[in-house]
């Protein structure tokens, strides 16, 4: 690891909040040295709310976990275990999604998960050469068709690891995973309603509602932001949020966040706005969870 995420002033003794890598995906790992990178950039004061957003945030960053088959990927679940035993928040960077199913393993069952993602990932099972190439571990491992990128949220919800949850920002699914998630009471909210104000303080209610006297994962996929303003990610789809939208739903958050990670951002050379993005995204996070 060449800078830990955010000048690191904490021992793991005085954190509270414990950040880690999840290397899953050929680009994995210059992604999330991408979005440490940028961290050290950013003004942690907020000029609008006029408030520091690292406050109480003391982050202390222990590196990467570089999974080299899938029953590695239980590293995932121990490492935010035994952040959650000592009393501090787990921060993940991935990364794909897949990691979020490990995570969302080590949480308590009755957590409530807010997902931000353009995608449903609630497929049965589903399997594209980009998914090959987002959960790729090693060359002798060949990727799963059941649990991956696409599908995790499907058997997170089949396995009980959560209470309930909410996908904000969604735009892309088939009539299948509507179905799905209908049954199972995932709330879907898609981005064109988050895109009208109307929309977006209906959101702001549910979310609260939901959230409120609950401990709450949250989970970051990039892609639920606009390409354009976000475009260096696994899967962009036209019509996301901006980062107006996302600052709302986030500090519209009640309850305990217990968890939270952000993924899926896919570094490309020439451009390096996602990342400082997803830098800004974090200290949103950290001070709404801490
Ligand atoms: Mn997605």
């Amino acid at each position: 690891m060449s800078k830990p995420l955010i000048t690191n002033l904490y021992s793991r003794e005085e954190s509270n909040v414990i950040a880690f890598g999840v290397i899953l995906g050929k680009k994995a790992a210059e992604s999330v040295k991408a979005v440490r990178d940028a961290s050290w950039f950013i003004e942690t004061f907020d000029i609008i709310s006029k408030r520091n957003l690292l406050e109480r945030a003391k982050v202390y960053d222990i590196g990467d976990i570089k999974p080299t088959s899938y029953a590695e990927l239980d590293n995932v679940t121990k490492t935010a275990s035994s952040i959650l035993l000592e009393g501090k928040l787990p921060l993940m960077l991935g990364g794909g999604h897949l990691a979020t199913y490990h995570a969302l393993k080590a949480m308590p069952k009755e957590v409530t998960l807010v997902v931000f993602d353009a995608h449903c990932d609630l497929r049965e099972s589903y399997i594209d050469e980009k998914i090959v190439e987002l959960d790729y571990i090693g060359e002798d491992v060949a990727v799963d068709k059941r649990l991956n990128d696409a599908t995790w949220l499907r058997w997170a919800s089949e396995e009980g690891m959560f209470k309930k949850a909410a996908v904000l920002g969604v735009r892309s699914g088939d009539e299948e995973q509507l179905a799905y998630a209908k049954k199972k009471g995932i709330s879907l909210i898609t981005s064109e309603k988050l895109l009208s104000q109307k929309g977006l303080n209906a959101a702001i209610r549910i979310l609260s509602t939901l959230t409120r006297g609950k401990k709450v994962y949250v989970s970051l996929d990039i892609d639920v932001f606009d390409p354009s303003i976000a475009p260096a990610v696994d899967h962009p789809e036209p019509s996301g949020i901006g980062f107006r939208e996302f600052t709302k739903l986030v500090r519209s958050i009640k309850g305990k966040i217990v968890g939270c990670d952000v993924v899926c951002l896919r570094k490309i050379s020439y451009d390096e706005v996602t990342e400082f993005l997803a830098a800004r995204a974090i200290f949103e996070i950290l001070s709404r969870a801490t």
